[in-house]
């Protein structure tokens, strides 16, 4: 069985709709990952032993999404030096700028590779997740070129009506 490289953890289930995004992602470029809900705030201990245990368990990269006071992945980032990427999930109430600024000030120290709010930074932090483990990884580096030529040549030259 593949080694479980990337974990993608968020704060609650109501963020899977988003961080599915970065699921959909992994699983087109065959990378395998698991999925955790770890909330900073209301199961604090699980965050502490994930963030305890990530080095260890093989992880390279953790996905890590919340939206409103956002303390995940930044909580997350000062519990391991596995790389965390940030995902601020919209919310209702300030549309997912608060979640936005909850992930990114991070102080010097303690890095968050902070994506854009909502469902498109979910899928560019599944693949910043694969960009990075494509450094050693020959094989998924030419999944990820085939990828992103795929993308491109999905795009029109000119623009329709319809
Ligand atoms: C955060 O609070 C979660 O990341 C989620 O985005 C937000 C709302 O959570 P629920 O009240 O929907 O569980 O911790």
């Amino acid at each position: 069985m593949a080694e479980i490289k990337v974990g993608i953890i968020m704060g609650s289930q109501s963020d899977w709709p988003t961080m599915k995004e970065a699921a959909t992602i992994l699983d087109e470029l065959g990378v395998v990952y698991e999925t955790r809900i770890v909330s900073a705030h209301r199961t604090p201990d699980r965050l502490w032993d994930y963030g305890k245990t990530a080095a260890d368990r093989g992880l390279h990269v953790i996905i890590a999404g919340a939206g409103g006071a956002a303390h995940l992945p930044g909580m997350m980032a000062s519990k391991t030096r596995v790389p965390v990427v940030g995902v601020p999930v919209q919310t209702r109430a300030l549309s997912g700028v608060d979640s936005l600024y909850s992930i990114v000030q991070m102080p010097k120290g303690f890095p968050v590779a902070t994506m854009a709010i909502g469902a498109a930074g979910a899928a560019n932090a599944g693949l910043m997740a694969a960009g990075i483990l494509a450094v050693s990884d020959p094989a998924l580096a030419a999944r990820l070129d085939a990828w992103r030529t795929a993308l491109a040549a999905s795009i029109p030259e000119e623009p329709t009506d319809d």
